[in-house]
């Protein structure tokens, strides 16, 4: 491991669980990048998870992390931010975790533009548990709960965010690794709820069931089809491609900024 990645990591945690061709060890890395490219320290930052093999990836980082319960990674994450509001808050989820159990704390999370930056492992399966289709499971799919083909519809994710309040929203593949990492580092940037969506590959429990071929071949159809956002031409994405980039900026009032404000005039009113 290259020395400037390896001060990130708790060494004796390693070898991690995850099985051959996941692509989480890749987000992985991208975040560290972005974290170090931003030059945060390590003491002041944190990283909070929920559960699933995405949120194992907090136990493997160096900094305060918090494994948290499934779905309620933001919960914990915005009691963080309530005490301490000055730590660099990075919050990892799944797509199951995030969109499904933790679909409440997502929609709340983003109303609040809470200064979070939360960033959602979407391998379109509940991977840990076996392979049970999640929210993000592309309808007629294949999971091991949906064997004749998902009869759901899924989320669009960025749609999701952007429409609850988030006031940065984007999307890179574990294949687009250098846009993975500058699109961290915006988000941590901008002052609100800030999601990035990583499109990640699950070989065990997504590909298989689905015929996706070889870890290879999944991180192949990842720059095949994705569109980034600078190249998209009359603003319509192509059948059975999906968008990358930066795709919403906006401003709004910070949650907690606005709560220390409201607390210091409660307290100029003579309130406890
Ligand atoms: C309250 C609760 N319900 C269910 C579970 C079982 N469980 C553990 S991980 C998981 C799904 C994880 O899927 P996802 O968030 O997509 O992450 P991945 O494992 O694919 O990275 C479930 C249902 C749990 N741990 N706690």
């Amino acid at each position: 491991m290259l020395p400037e990645v390896e001060q990130y990591f708790r060494i004796e945690k390693l070898p991690h669980m995850w099985c051959p061709g996941c692509g989480n060890g890749i987000v992985l890395h991208s975040l560290i990048n972005a974290i170090s490219g931003l030059g945060l320290d390590q003491d002041k930052t944190t990283i909070v998870s929920g559960i699933g093999c995405a949120s194992r990836a907090a136990g493997y980082l160096d900094f305060d992390t918090l494994h948290t319960t499934h779905g309620r990674a933001l919960a914990f994450a915005t009691g963080i931010k309530f005490s301490k509001p000055e730590l660099n808050t990075f919050v990892l989820m799944g797509d199951g975790d995030c969109t499904a159990i933790g679909g409440n704390h997502l929609i709340h999370a983003a109303r609040r533009n809470i200064n979070l930056t939360a960033l959602v492992f979407n391998n379109n399966i509940y991977g840990m548990t076996g392979g049970q289709y999640s929210p993000m499971t592309p309808n007629a799919k294949r999971a091991t709960t949906a064997f004749y083909g998902n009869i759901d519809r899924s989320f669009d994710l960025m749609e999701l965010a952007k429409g609850a309040g988030a006031t940065y929203v984007a999307r890179a593949t574990t294949y687009h690794t250098e846009l993975l990492t500058k699109l961290i580092m915006e988000a941590h940037k901008n002052k609100g709820f800030s999601l990035v969506e990583v499109v990640t590959a699950c070989p065990t429990a997504y590909g298989r069931y689905n015929k996706l071929g070889k870890p290879a071949d999944m991180l192949k159809a990842q720059k095949e089809n994705a569109v980034n956002i600078k190249s998209l031409k009359d603003g319509i994405v192509p059948e059975g491609k999906f968008l990358i980039g930066e795709l919403y900026r906006a401003e709004a009032p910070e949650y907690i900024d606005q709560y220390l404000q409201a607390a210091t005039k409660l307290r100029e009113k003579g309130g406890k």
